[in-house]
Order: structure tokens, then sequence, then C-alpha cells
């Protein structure tokens, strides 16, 4: 790619372009984000020794990465909408990471999150978008005939979007003047539309089977639901959104909280009620007036990312502790004692690096320390042969971590949890759907969702493997190089 084309760079453009025209459109995401900055500048105050009054600017401490973070969210329609958005992302460097089927949850949707996929793309920017598409099998016939025909009449690229991709593809790269074009343009897809492309009529049938279906067939294009930044203490965020008067859901979803955080906590505030009109049949020219129910505000904290036996023991606890929970819903109906009941079920869950570490529950990113750098400045043969190859067993891991050449530190978990976080879209929501039960019934379809996007997702727990792998590789790759 030609030397001016910086994908990392574009992707950044992007996000912040999307999140200006967000917090015009949403201003309540506007005082979301102040919130978290508020929250984040109190708990580094807190954090600090001795509560020296010193003003932390939260910018100077955390990582640069933190106070850009934003992930979005999009529903699409067709398997031409889906496979389009992906020639779009794949523009700014984010690729299709991880199958949800959320059908699980009572969604007639699947989804993938497009994100960047290596560390350094990832520390750059790590923007990221849950993708949903509709899968038309879940609807009935009614339905699905109002969904085609209004999908196949929309297009929600620009024709000089759509124009670009052709470009870049063909070149492999984009010039300043066309990258600003496909900033300018790429934001069109995501714009809020008010007027719909249906009847109110048609809005009604659609929502009756599921108001995430009336969301994603009823407009011009697939306008962004929320886009959630990521904060340092979700906890205070919550008690300041209430603080504030802004309407948070009662509680954060994921994991209790904990010394070593993992995955994903989240929390939001309730989807606005917005003023939409309805195409007008009567042929009188005057839209009906309605309201539609989609967009909120979501904030996050997001922790270690877990191996495969990690994230099965996490699900375990999770699933056990919302069973009792629907079991006593009386009783439990109270936040404060389903939190307890959280914190209490999730202390089997180990809670420090070295036993996450040992008992294989999370990645980690390994690297020499000071001591170590000499060492292998000085090293032997020996040394290339205690850093194991991939796969072997990790005494040699631990030998070196006991001898202080090397450290490690948890890799960050860069994917979604929309399951576990139901509550989240279900308290978006308001009445559960007719049709729930069946399309709870239904199968995963990952075949499908490929076959749509036109390529295959990588698998999460793969990717974080081989950064665990690299770091080692890394290290006993510059030690080599140091070979007198
Ligand atoms: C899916 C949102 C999933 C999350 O944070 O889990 C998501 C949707 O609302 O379309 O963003
Ligand atoms: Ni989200």
């Amino acid at each position: 790619m030609a030397s001016d084309w910086n994908q990392n760079d574009l992707r950044a453009r992007f996000c912040h372009a999307l999140s200006e025209m967000y917090k015009t459109e949403v201003p309540l995401y506007g005082d979301l984000i102040d919130i978290v900055l508020e929250a984040d500048t109190k708990a580094l105050q807190a954090s600090t020794k001795c509560g020296e009054a010193v003003p932390i600017n939260p910018d100077d401490v955390l990582p640069s990465r933190h106070r850009v973070e934003r992930h979005g969210a999009i529903r699409l329609g067709t398997p031409h909408e889906l496979s389009t958005i992906r020639r779009m992302f794949a523009v700014m460097g984010m690729y299709p990471v991880g199958y949800y089927d959320l059908s699980l949850a009572g969604f007639p949707m699947h989804a993938t999150a497009f994100r960047p996929t290596t560390q350094d793309a990832l520390a750059a920017h790590p923007f990221r978008v849950f993708t949903t598409v509709l899968r038309m099998d879940l609807l009935t016939a009614k339905t699905r005939e109002l969904a085609t025909k209004a999908l196949d009449q929309r297009n929600i690229f620009t024709p000089r979007l759509l124009a670009l991709l052709d470009t870049v593809e063909l070149k492999g790269s984009l010039t300043p003047d066309e990258c600003v074009e496909f900033i300018n343009n790429g934001l069109e897809t995501f714009r809020w539309h008010s007027k719909t492309t249906v009847t109110l009529d048609e809005y009604a049938i659609l929502k009756a089977e599921h108001p995430l279906i009336a969301d994603i067939v009823s407009f011009p294009n697939a306008h962004i639901n929320h886009l959630t930044p990521r904060t340092i203490d979700i906890d205070l965020v919550q008690s300041l959104m209430v603080e504030h008067g802004m309407p948070a859901k009662e509680r954060i979803e994921g994991p209790p909280k904990r010394r070593c955080p993992i995955l994903l906590r989240q929390t939001s505030f309730k989807a606005l009620q917005e003023t939409v009109y309805f195409g007008d049949v009567s042929g009188s020219g005057v839209p009906i007036k309605g309201s539609h129910t989609a967009r909120f505000g979501e904030v996050e904290q997001r922790g270690y990312a877990l191996t495969r036996k990690g994230r099965q023991f996490y699900d375990r606890i999770l699933n056990q502790v919302n069973d009792l929970a629907a079991a006593n819903r009386r009783k439990l109906n109270d936040t404060t004692e389903y939190e307890t009941l959280l914190a209490k079920s999730f202390e089997i869950f180990p809670d420090t690096l070295p036993a996450l570490r040992e008992e294989g529950l999370a990645y980690f990113c390994y690297r020499l320390t000071p001591a170590g750098e000499k060492y292998a400045e000085h090293r032997d043969d020996d040394f290339s042969r205690c850093v194991p190859p991939p796969g072997t067993a990790t005494e040699s891991v631990q030998d070196l971590l006991d001898r202080g050449i090397l450290s490690y530190n948890p890799i960050t978990y860069e994917d979604f949890l929309p399951l576990s976080a139901g509550g989240i879209f279900n308290s978006n929501l308001g009445d559960v759907s007719q049709s729930k039960q069946l399309i709870m019934s239904a199968e995963s379809d990952l075949d499908g969702f490929q076959l749509a996007l036109g390529t295959y997702v990588a698998d999460e727990f793969h990717l974080y493997a081989e950064m665990q792998r690299g770091s080692l590789e890394r290290d006993s790759a510059e030690a080599g190089m140091r070979e007198p």
C-alpha cells in the first residue's frame, strides 16, 4: 500500500466524525462522555497515593486509546448490506471477529464484530462495530414479505462510497482527498433519518413480531443505535448517571466488580422515544407523526480476555446465577440482592494474576524484565531452550518467571458479550415479542452468516492465543538477535 495511506488514521478519523455526528443526534451521548471523563478523573485521583489534591487529567495518565475508544452497533437487513459493510470496514482495517447467535436471546438476528485484529492496530485505535443482520428464515411469511419489499428498495450506501470501495480494492489505497470523501460518504450509512420507508400499519405489523425487526426494516439506512465509550470505573459512572438524573438502567451487566477485571462490564441509559414520520398511504402527502424507540447510550469497562476454559467457567457461573435469579424472581428482583448473589457466586473464580495464569483462565503477554534483557545479552543456547515453542507445557515459562527473566501482563478483552448483556437489549425493548419462543428454538447459522458476509469470521480465542504466543516468540527472537 502507498505510504500516505494509513488505515489506523482513517479508522480514528472516521470514529471521531461518527462520535461528533452522534453527539448532535443524541445529546445525552455527549453528556455520558462528560460523565465518563468525570468518573475516570475521580477514579484516578482516588488511586493516587496520599490523596494529593493535584488535578489529574486522564489524558496524561491513561493509555491514549482509552479516551478515544468507542464501539458502535448497527443492524442490517440483507446479505448484500452485510458484504458491502464488510468491504467498507476493511478499508479502515476492521475485520469480522466472532459469530454471535442472537436467536438465543429471542432476536431474529445473528452478528459479528468488525474490529482491528493486531495489537499495534488496537493500540493505535480500537474502534469496533457490532454488526447484526436480520435472519429472514426466522420471520413469519407476512413479515418476511414486508421486510423483503422494504429492504429491496433501499440502498444504505451512497453511490460515491460504492465507487470508492471499487477504487480502493483496485488500487490498494485512497488519496488524501478520497479519504475525506470516504469519511463523509461513510457517515451517511450511519446517520439517523426520522422519515420511515414503511407505512404506520406496516410498522405496527413488523413491531408486533419483534421491535428490532421494525428497527431494521423501517428506515432508509442503518442508523447507529449506540456508541459506547470506555471507562476505568463503571461503578462510579453508574452512580454518577443516577446523580445526574440520567435514565440509567438498574444495574451493570456482566461479571461483578473484582480486583482482576475480566471480560466486559456494561451499563446504559434507556432508549429514547423519538419522533418519526410514516409514509402516507392516503395520498394527501402529509406524513403521519409517530414514535420509535431504538437508540440508547452505553458505557463499558474492559477487563482481561479469558481462554476458552476461563470463558466456560464464567458462563457456567453466570448461568447458575441467572437460573437462581429466575427461580426466585420475587426475592431477587431487588438489584442489590442480585448483585450480592453475583459477587458471591463469582468467589470461586480466581481473582489474582498468578492464579488466572497458572490455571490457564486468561491470556497474557510476556516480556523480558530489565534483568531478563541483561540475561538475554549474555545468553547462551540455554535461553532459547527456556522459551518454549507454542503448545508446550508452561513449566519453562514458569521457570523464567520465577527467575525474574520474564514478566507478564493480561491481554484486554476486545470482543462482546451481547447475550450476558441481554438485559441491555431487553431494558430497551419494552414488551417481549410473541415470536420469541419460535426464534429461541432456532439453530444457529454460522455457514449462512459467512456466506452472506463473503468471508470467514476470525475466532477470537485464536487471536488472543496468537498474541500470547507472539509475545513469547518475540522475546526469544530478540534474545537470539543479540547473540554475539
Ligand atoms: C447489538 C448490540 C450489542 C454490545 O455492547 O453487546 C452490543 C444491538 O443492539 O444491535 O453493542
Ligand atoms: Ni454495545
